[in-house]
């Protein structure tokens, strides 16, 4: 297992490069260029800085999250071969500048979904919180309320990326999950090639929460969709973000069965934690199994014996110790994750050496 640590830039981040370095066991930053928006391509230059900015602090830069997919693509516009082809450039130059992975989601317009920011818990903190019912209301509302809660633009809930919601809805009107799957297999025709090519790993996400919201197409949600994912382009390049807090909102989703399945189309793991509240509401909570209602010792164990040699990251952390951040993205509950995350997987190595009973 490979730690990695998830960095929006040097202009748009609380916590400075060097604070990573020093969380025990993590190489690399799971990074991004924010500022593009979905479907333009990279300049080589900004890869190089970012490249650049990291090795200052002795960090790699070999996970990008993400390349966003263009709603043309995922609609399946005649404009996405415009779109595609930016798309391709974009991963080869990331091939060129020795990325290894490229997390992505085709999740329609929205990203993750959650309805509040700052969940109070028991113990004083605050944590993302997703509430069925507040689902119903107008998404543009819900929208004005995440972004006016975060003092930093939130990742899939760019102002630019929603100023045309109600076109954008309107253009998904028709559009199934078949239609959705259509596209995607078009996409990956197109792209996994090149990504082969170019030494690269694609690593789709998981929708979040693995379910329709605002009556809008997901598919990438469970067991089965996401081995007819892996079918559609049987290749190494062609693989799975396994994020255990997006699959862990369906408690029907059998994570660890997962992991030991797809085990050699994982190269990038997202672990983390949350509580389900049985009627379909979920607070993420600090990474420990008893703090939630997903088995990360059960999941690290799983990894450690598929012998997992991939990237993986804590997902979203909560706000302690009132800490300023990103929602979600604070340096303390994440870096408390990863030491929960390597004692899980400390132990078992002794354990693998030792014998259970030494
Ligand atoms: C999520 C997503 O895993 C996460 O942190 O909040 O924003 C995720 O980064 C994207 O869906 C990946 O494309
Ligand atoms: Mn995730």
């Amino acid at each position: 297992m490979r730690m990695t640590f998830r960095w929006f830039g040097e202009d748009n981040d609380t916590i400075p490069l060097p604070h990573i370095r020093q969380i025990p066991g993590t190489e690399g930053i799971a990074w991004s260029l924010h500022h593009l928006a979905a479907g333009e391509e990279w300049p080589m230059e900004s890869i190089l800085e970012v490249k650049e900015q990291a090795a200052r602090a002795g960090l790699h830069i070999d996970v990008v999250e993400s390349v966003n997919v263009h709603e043309d693509i995922k609609l399946g516009l005649p404009s996405r071969d415009n779109y595609i082809a930016n798309y391709k450039r974009t991963i080869r130059k990331l091939g060129q500048a020795g990325v290894k992975v490229i997390c992505y989601n085709f999740m329609p317009i929205f990203d993750w979904t959650r309805t509040e920011l700052r969940k109070e818990l028991e113990d004083g903190a605050t944590a993302l919180f997703f509430e069925n019912s507040r689902i119903d209301d107008e998404p543009a509302l819900l929208v004005e309320r995440i972004n006016k809660d975060s003092a930093l633009t939130m990742p899939g809930w760019e102002p630019e990326r929603l100023r045309h919601l109600s076109r954008l809805f309107e253009a998904y009107r028709n559009v199934t999950e078949e239609h959705l799957w259509h596209n995607l297999a078009y996409f990956l025709r197109e792209i996994i090639p090149v990504a082969a090519e170019s030494g690269i790993r694609m690593a789709i996400h998981p929708d979040d929460p693995p379910w329709s919201v605002f009556g809008l197409p997901r598919i990438m949600t469970n067991r089965d969709n996401l081995r007819r994912l892996l079918e559609l382009y049987d290749h190494p390049s062609n693989g799975i973000t396994l994020c255990s807090g997006s699959l862990g909102a369906n408690p029907h989703n059998d994570i660890i069965a997962m992991i030991h399945e797809f085990s050699d189309r994982i190269p990038f793991a997202h672990i983390r934690n949350i509580r389900r509240f049985g009627n379909g509401d979920f607070v993420e909570t600090s990474h420990r199994t008893m703090d939630g209602s997903v088995d990360i010792a059960g999941i690290v164990k799983a990894f450690h014996d598929i012998g997992f040699e991939g990237y993986a990251r804590p997902d979203h952390g909560r706000h302690i110790w009132d800490e300023q951040c990103r929602p979600g993205y604070g340096l303390y509950d994440r870096a408390l994750g990863i030491m929960h995350l390597w004692g899980l997987w400390d132990g078992y190595a002794y354990v693998r050496a030792h014998g259970e009973s030494s």
